[in-house]
C-alpha cells in the first residue's frame, strides 16, 4: 500500500487530494494546524476512528515554520509521495504579512525538501510542490506556457517563486523525484469564502435569499483562468506517475474578468447584479496580476489531460452549492424566529 503526507490537508485542494488518494488506496497522512476552533470541517466526512481497524487516514500536528516536526513525521512515516499544498494562500493577505507569508510558503517548501534528504528519502519519496500562476504576474506572454518568464507581482507570487526554484534546484543537485504543478486558479464549492469566485456565489445566493443586502469587491477588470478544483488535484497525482519528473501547467485556456463571473452568477439567479455590486477599494492590492490565461497543452500531451469543467459549468456548480447552503441558513433563521 503506498503511503502520501499532505501539507495542507485541510485547504481546498488538500480535501480532494485525499479523497482521490484514499480512493486509489493509498495510507493517507495530513499535517494539520492546532487552531482554537475546528479547521477541519472539509475532511470531516473523510475521518475514521483511529481504534478501528484498517483505519487509512492520519492526522499529525505540525506546520510549514517547524522544520523539526517535518524531520520526524519522515523518519516515521517514510512516505512514497509527498503533497505540499500548505500556505498562507490569500494574495491581498500576503501584503498584510510578507514576512510570516514567506516563511511559510517559501521557507516552508526547503523545511521539506531538508527534510527529505535528512530522513534519507532522496531515493524513495516523490515531492510535489503547489506552484501557481501568480509567479507569472506582470504579463509578458499571453497564454502563459512552462517557458513563460515569471515576474511575481505580490509578497505570496515571490514565496512560491522561491519554492518553485527550490523544488527544480532540488531535481538537479540531488536527483530528487520533484515536480511543480504550476496551476491556475481553480475553484470548488470548497474554495475559501474569501476568494473571489465564493465570495461572489456566496454572496449572490444569500442576496437571492433576502440574507445579505451588498456584495463588496474591488477590481472587477481583473482577467483569470478558472478550472475545477476536483479535477486539478488528479493532475498532482499524475505528475508524480511519470517517468520523469517534471513541472506542468495546469489550466483552461479560457480567460474571463471578474465582473464576467458576477454577470454568470447573478444570472444564474435571475438577479440584476448592477442593484446589488458596491466597489470597495479595501479589496483592491498594491500590485495587481491583470491578465492569466495557461496553456494546458504538455499536460495534455503527456499527461493525456484536458479540463472538462469550463467557466460556465463552474459557475453553476458553485452558485448550485451554495443556493443549498443559502436555503438552509434562510430555513434556520426562520424556524429561530
Ligand atoms: P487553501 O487556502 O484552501 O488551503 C491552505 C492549506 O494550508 C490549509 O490546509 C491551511 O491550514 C494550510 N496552512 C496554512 N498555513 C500553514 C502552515 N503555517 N503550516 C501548515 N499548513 C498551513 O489553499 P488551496 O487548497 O486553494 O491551495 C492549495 C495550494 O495550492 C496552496 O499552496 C496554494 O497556494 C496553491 N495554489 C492554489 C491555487 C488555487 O487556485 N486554489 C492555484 C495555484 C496554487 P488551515 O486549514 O489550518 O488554515
Ligand atoms: P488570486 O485569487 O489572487 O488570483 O489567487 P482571488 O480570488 O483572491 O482574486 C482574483 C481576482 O479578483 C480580484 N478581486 C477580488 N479578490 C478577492 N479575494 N476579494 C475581492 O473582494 C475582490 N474583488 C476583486 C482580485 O484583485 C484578483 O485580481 C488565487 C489563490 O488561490 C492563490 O493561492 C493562487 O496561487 C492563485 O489563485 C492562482
Amino acid at each position: 500500500m503506498k503511503k502520501a503526507l499532505i501539507t495542507g490537508i485541510t485547504g481546498q485542494d488538500g480535501s480532494y487530494l485525499a479523497e482521490l488518494l484514499l480512493e486509489k488506496g493509498y495510507e493517507v497522512h495530513g499535517v494539520i494546524r492546532r487552531a482554537s476552533t475546528f479547521n477541519t470541517s472539509r475532511i470531516d466526512h473523510l475521518y475514521q476512528d483511529r481504534h478501528v481497524n484498517g483505519v487509512k487516514l492520519f492526522l499529525h500536528y505540525g506546520d510549514l515554520a517547524d522544520s523539526v516536526q517535518m524531520v520526524k513525521l519522515l523518519y516515521e512515516l517514510q512516505p512514497d509521495e509527498i503533497y505540499n499544498l500548505g500556505a498562507q494562500s490569500h494574495v491581498r493577505v500576503s501584503f498584510d504579512v510578507p514576512e510570516y507569508t514567506g516563511d511559510v510558503v517559501g521557507v516552508g517548501a526547503v523545511r521539506i525538501l531538508e527534510a527529505i534528504r535528512e530522513a534519507n528519502l532522496v531515493n524513495k519519496t516523490k515531492f510535489y510542490q503547489a506552484s501557481s500562476s501568480e509567479m507569472f504576474g506582470k504579463v509578458q506572454e499571453v497564454p502563459q506556457t512552462e517557458t513563460t518568464p515569471f515576474w511575481p507581482r505580490s509578497p505570496y507570487a515571490c514565496a512560491k517563486m522561491y519554492a518553485h526554484w527550490l523544488t527544480v534546484n532540488y531535481r538537479e543537485s540531488y536527483n530528487l523525484f520533484a515536480c511543480s504543478g504550476i496551476l491556475f486558479n481553480h475553484e470548488s464549492p470548497r474554495r475559501g469564502e474569501t476568494f473571489v469566485t465564493r465570495k461572489i456565489t456566496r454572496a449572490a445566493t444569500r442576496i437571492k435569499m433576502g440574507l445579505q443586502e451588498k456584495l463588496y469587491l474591488g477590481n472587477l477588470d481583473a482577467k483569470r483562468d478558472w478550472g475545477y478544483a476536483k479535477e486539478y488535484v488528479e493532475m498532482m497525482w499524475l505528475m508524480l506517475q511519470q517517468d520523469q519528473p517534471e513541472d506542468y501547467v495546469i489550466a483552461t485556456n479560457e480567460t474571463h474578468t471578474v465582473k464576467e463571473f458576477v454577470q454568470e452568477t447573478f444570472a444564474h439567479l435571475d438577479l440584476d447584479w448592477e442593484k446589488y455590486v458596491e466597489y470597495d477599494k479595501r479589496y483592491e492590492r498594491p500590485a495587481e496580476v491583470d491578465l492569466l490565461i495557461g496553456d494546458p497543452a504538455k499536460a495534455k500531451q503527456k499527461l493525456g489531460w484536458e479540463p472538462k469543467v469550463k467557466f460556465k459549468e463552474l459557475v453553476k456548480i458553485m452558485v448550485d452549492a451554495d443556493l443549498k447552503l443559502a436555503q438552509d441558513e434562510a430555513k434556520i433563521k426562520k424556524a429561530l424566529a
